[in-house]
Formats: C-alpha cells, sequence, structure tokens
C-alpha cells in the first residue's frame, strides 16, 4: 500500500517540478550562479566558547546579530550575517539547573529573533515569529536549563525572513553540560570535541551568496559546502578518538554523513543528548535542523574524508531537483603522526525512559504543498491548545510527492514509528525535527511544556526554511487545562 502510494506521488512530484524547470530556463541568462568551489587544506575554524558573568547567579550571555563580511573564496568577501561578529556565532555553553539570560542587541537593519531551538523554555522567550527585535531594540530572554546534556542551536525566527537571515550566516550552537553524562567521550572542546556547523551554499563567480530557487522544491540549493563557515576545510586531529557535533545548517539540502572509505563510526546523540549506547553506523542523514553527535577512530597519520553521500530521499524524482543524487566533500581529517590515546567508549549511556503514551491527547498534522492542516500560519490564529506538562502523540503525515521536515518548538520529543516501524536505533533518543520523505507517517510522543501562557504560542513547522517562510508552520498555546482563546492579539507581543 505504501509502495502504490509512493507511486502515486512520484507521477505528481514530477508534474511539481516541470514548471519551475521551465521556468529557469528561461531565465537562465539571469539566473544567479552556482560556482563550486573546492580545494581542501585552509584549517577547520571552532566556533569560540561565548563569554558570559554571573549576575546575581545568573549566567548572562551577549549576542549581536550583525551584518558582515565573510570570504569563502578567498580575496572575495561576501555580504553575510552573524552574532557578535561577521559570520556563524559564539558557542554559547551551559549546565542543566543554572538560570541564563541572553542579552540579544540587534545591529541588523532589519527586525530578527533568536529561537533556542531544542530548549525547554518558555514561550515568551523562545524566539518564535512573534518575538520580533526591532533594529537598535534589545530583547533578554532568561530562563533555567532543565533538559540533559545536548547540542542545540540558536538562529533567527523573523516572519517571513528566516531563510534570509539563516543562510546568510546567523546560527550558532548552544550546548549544554549534564553531571549525568559518563567519562570516555571525548569532551575537550577545540580538541577532541569539534563543533560542525555544515551548510551548502549557493555562490556566485564573485564569491557571493545568492539566492535562486528555480528548478527545485526546497529553495536555494548550493553546490559548496561550508564547514564551521569555511569551504575544503580539514581538520588535525591529535587523539585516537575525535567527537564531531554535527549540525545541518542548510535551508534545504539533506546531508547523509559518512566516511570516504565507508568506516564505522559511532552515533552518540541525537538531537536533544545522548542515546541509550553508542550506535555502529556507516551513515548517518540528517534533515535541516538536526544534529548527531558521532565519534569517529582515527589511525596515526592517515587522513580520511567526512562526506556526504547522496541522501535516501525516497521516491523523490528528479533526485537533482529536491536535493539528491549528489555527494560532497565535507571536511578531511588529517591525524597527527602520534595520537594522544583516547578512553574507550563507554557500552551505555543515560537510560532513556519511554514515554508512557497509553491515553495521551492524539493530534494530527497532515504537511501538503506549502501548509500543515491545509493551513498556512496565521500569526492571530491559535491551531492547538495542549495541557501544561501532558504527555501527547503527534501523527505527522507528509502527502506530498518530495519530502519535508518537522520541529516542535519548546519540547524534546520521542520518533515512536515511521510507517508502523520503529527508528533505527541511532533515533531512538530525544529529537525535535524529524524528516518526512514522501509517504511517510511518523509518530511522536512528548511531555508538553511546564509552561503555561495564554498569549504567546510555540511554534510547530517544516524546517525547509523556504516553505516555513512560505507558511508551512502552526502554532500551540500550553494552558493549564488545555483550553484557550481560538485567536491572539499581537499587540505588546515584543521583548
Ligand atoms: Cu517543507
Amino acid at each position: 500500500m505504501l509502495l502504490s502510494r509512493r507511486q502515486l506521488l512520484r507521477a505528481t512530484a514530477a508534474a511539481t517540478v516541470l514548471a519551475p524547470t521551465l521556468a529557469s530556463t528561461l531565465s537562465s541568462c539571469a539566473a544567479p550562479e552556482d560556482v563550486p568551489q573546492v580545494g581542501f587544506g585552509t584549517p577547520l575554524p571552532v566556533p569560540p566558547l561565548a563569554e558570559s558573568r554571573l549576575d546575581g547567579g545568573v549566567r548572562v550571555f551577549s549576542l549581536a546579530p550583525q551584518a558582515g563580511k565573510h570570504e569563502f573564496v578567498p580575496g572575495k568577501p561576501a555580504d553575510s550575517m552573524g552574532y557578535n561578529g561577521s559570520y556563524l556565532g559564539p558557542t554559547l555553553r551551559a549546565a542543566r539547573g543554572e538560570r541564563v539570560r541572553i542579552d540579544i542587541r540587534n545591529q541588523l537593519g532589519d527586525p530578527t529573533t533568536v529561537h533556542f531551538h531544542g530548549m525547554r523554555l518558555p514561550a515568551a522567550d523562545d524566539g518564535g515569529p512573534h518575538l520580533a527585535i526591532e533594529p537598535g531594540a534589545t530583547g533578554s530572554p532568561a530562563w533555567t536549563i532543565d533538559q540533559p546534556a545536548a547540542t542545540l542551536w540558536y538562529h533567527p525566527h523573523p516572519h517571513g525572513s528566516t531563510e534570509k537571515q539563516l543562510s546568510l550566516g546567523l546560527v550558532g550552537l548552544f550546548v549544554i553540560d549534564d553531571d549525568q553524562s559518563p567519562g570516555g567521550l571525548p569532551h575537550a572542546y577545540g580538541v577532541d570535541d569539534f563543533p560542525l556547523i555544515v551548510q551548502d551554499r549557493r555562490l556566485d563567480a564573485n564569491g557571493q551568496l545568492t539566492f535562486d530557487s528555480s528548478g527545485n522544491s526546497l529553495g536555494t540549493l548550493g553546490s559548496s559546502i561550508a564547514a564551521n563557515g569555511v569551504l575544503g576545510a580539514t581538520l588535525a586531529v591529535t587523539t585516537q578518538r575525535v567527537r564531531l557535533r554535527l549540525l545541518n545548517a542548510s535551508g534545504g539540502r539533506w546531508f547523509n554523513f559518512g566516511f570516504a572509505d565507508g568506516r564505522t563510526f559511532h552515533v552518540v546523540a541525537s538531537d536533544g543528548g545522548l542515546l541509550a549506547a553508542p550506535v555502529p553506523v556507516t551513515r548517518v542523514q540528517l534533515s535541516p535542523a538536526e544534529r548527531a553527535e558521532i565519534v569517529v577512530s582515527m589511525a596515526p597519520g592517515e587522513s580520511v574524508m567526512l562526506r556526504s553521500f547522496a541522501p535516501e530521499l525516497g521516491s523523490v524524482n528528479p533526485a537533482d531537483a529536491f536535493g539528491g543524487g549528489r555527494d560532497f566533500d565535507v571536511v578531511r581529517l588529517d591525524a597527527a603522526a602520534t595520537l594522544a590515546p583516547s578512553p574507550a567508549l563507554p557500552a551505555a549511556f543515560a537510560v532513556i525512559p519511554a514515554l508512557e503514551v497509553s491515553g495521551a491527547h492524539i493530534r494530527s498534522f497532515t504537511l501538503n504543498g506549502r501548509n500543515i492542516n491545509n493551513h498556512t500560519v496565521d500569526m492571530n490564529r491559535v491551531d492547538e491548545i495542549v495541557k501544561k506538562g501532558s504527555t501527547e502523540v503527534w501523527l505527522v503525515d507528509n502527502t506530498n510527492a518530495y519530502q519535508h521536515n518537522f520541529h516542535v518548538h519548546g519540547v524534546q520529543f520521542q520518533l515512536l514509528d515511521v510507517n508502523g516501524t520503529p527508528p533505527p536505533a541511532h533515533v531512538r533518543g530525544w529529537k525535535d525535527t524529524i524528516p518526512l520523505l514522501p509517504g511517510d507517517r511518523s509518530r511522536i510522543a512528548m511531555r508538553m511544556p511546564a509552561y503555561a501562557d495564554a498569549k504567546v504560542p510555540y511554534m510547530y513547522h517544516c524546517h525547509v526554511v523556504t516553505h516555513e517562510d512560505q507558511g508551512m508552520m502552526g502554532q500551540y498555546l500550553v494552558t493549564e487545562d488545555g483550553t484557550g482563546p481560538s485567536s491572539l492579539s499581537m499587540e505588546g507581543m515584543q521583548h
């Protein structure tokens, strides 16, 4: 039944892509170029750890989104954006139980927000599109970290212009530590534990970032791959094992990470924290916004390429119109002649208790075109109201002939099954974003946020950011008893 459904969808996929392909052929002389940049050897930069200060027991960080120039191609500075700099942002790091405040000063010429992706926090501090910070204005979200150690991230979420701001470089990591993590995992930042923010970049002959989605359905797709902002980066490995905190920070491209020599590596964490145990794999596929922490072993003196192999995208056809069919080299790992010893990986991490879902409230979300349940987002409309702290099961159904994904703000969830089948072990941990290939029906279970607010909603949406900008998003309120208003007033919602 599923196969026939996919076959049916395949016919419409070809029809969907025909029109834009024709349009791009007609306008090809005006279309921005996509000039792939190759050649490895530039040392991989590591985003600095953000400085913080303690203010009455609160750990305070400062972020200033700003415009700048960034050289993807030496000698050809591109217009870009960054936090506290010209491209990307510092890594925020805090421990479970700490209270944090992020002082945000918007130095851009446009409104922005800072969304803390994967964080359990009050909706009013979540940086959704209702919480715009105007140019020159400030915002100061604050909350107490109350979730396991994880690699989360922050990025803009302004209504209708997320693709532009995110793609220009407004991306940073938020690493949470806790005291439950076992020994044996590499954890020295920039020594044996490296963030890896991976983005496809569409560059023209002048090294400028360009935006052009003609001929595909996922927004701008580029054929140059940046790791921590650098094309053709190499990582100098000095230890027997390294931990890579992978983030797919692309607007629309799926990555399917593995090593060029096919070696096995271990996935140790999903979006929201450590798995129950390390999982040996040869590939880990990430849709936009997903993370995976992996640990790879190296031999002295060897080099190996971290590659994105052509992603598994189900029945999409033609594959290149949906970001498929291509391999990309991402980062080359060069091991020193002598490597410092690393402890053995632990056999098991923390137990992840399965959420009790019998009696859970069930909701259904159908992804179709650029809408969810036949609606594009209306910032004044409340789509769902949930009870604070309750457990829910959401059924998410992609009825399209091409892929989407699905992100829920304010929670970490467990993926129960995909088309009735339990997910592979390396995604049986905490998640906040899941891919949905054509025809996929997935069930996720989550404990809803512990913060009631009848005025400010949390969002759920497709994280292909051009789809999000086109309104493929809905919003849910959390209230004490699960009832509340069906509409919202935007007035007075600014930070
Ligand atoms: Cu989508």
